[in-house]
């Protein structure tokens, strides 16, 4: 039983899920959890995938790695492009972020993304990759698609998000204890 939720932000590279990560925990004390930081520091990869600029990630390594930090105990802000690996016992919300073709493109070539993982990128957004994702992998009440394309927007989501979690503590007080 958690007594405090553990929350996945999931989206295309570039949505924004690093800041309402930081945002949020920031605001309400929960754990940011850089998923691409535990793979780097923790090993959990099979080497650098140079023409993408990226690490080719073991799954079974990461989510031995999250275990041991014993994430499923709650508390957690996930913060990755990807949501189907955890485990759904372990996922209170997932939040996919959503932005504009146009905003993406100018955030990711600012990176100065490798032109094809731009394109990848890009086209994932468009198909709704990470959306279905999450749609495929958890019950629909708790998957909520949020646009980020401004930071008036993103204020407004960690508001929302905020007001989640204050929600889903009152209505868990005392699982802890049971
Ligand atoms: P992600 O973690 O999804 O890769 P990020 O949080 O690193 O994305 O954000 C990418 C860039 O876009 C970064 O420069 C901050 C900016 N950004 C993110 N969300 C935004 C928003 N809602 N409005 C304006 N800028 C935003």
């Amino acid at each position: 039983m958690r007594t405090d939720p553990n929350i996945i932000i999931t989206g295309t590279p570039g949505v924004g899920k690093t800041t309402h990560a930081e945002a949020l925990a920031e605001r309400t004390g929960l754990r940011h959890v850089s998923v691409n930081e535990v793979v780097k520091d923790k090993g959990c990869h099979e080497g650098w995938d140079e023409a993408f600029k990226s690490w080719i990630v073991d799954e079974d390594k990461l989510l031995d790695a999250l275990e041991e930090d014993n994430v499923k105990a709650g508390g957690c802000i996930i913060d990755w492009h990807g949501c189907e690996i955890f485990p759904e016992s372990w996922i209170d919300l997932v939040v996919v972020l959503r932005v504009d073709s146009s905003t993406l493109y100018d955030r990711l070539s600012a990176r100065k993304y490798p032109e094809a993982k731009l394109q990848e990128n890009l086209d994932s957004e468009i198909m709704e990759v990470l959306l279905q994702e999450a749609r495929d992998s958890y019950d629909e009440q708790i998957v909520v698609e949020l646009t980020s394309n401004s930071t008036e927007e993103m204020e407004s989501n960690v508001d929302r998000i905020e007001a989640w979690i204050k929600q889903w503590k009152q209505d868990h007080a005392g699982d802890g204890a049971q």
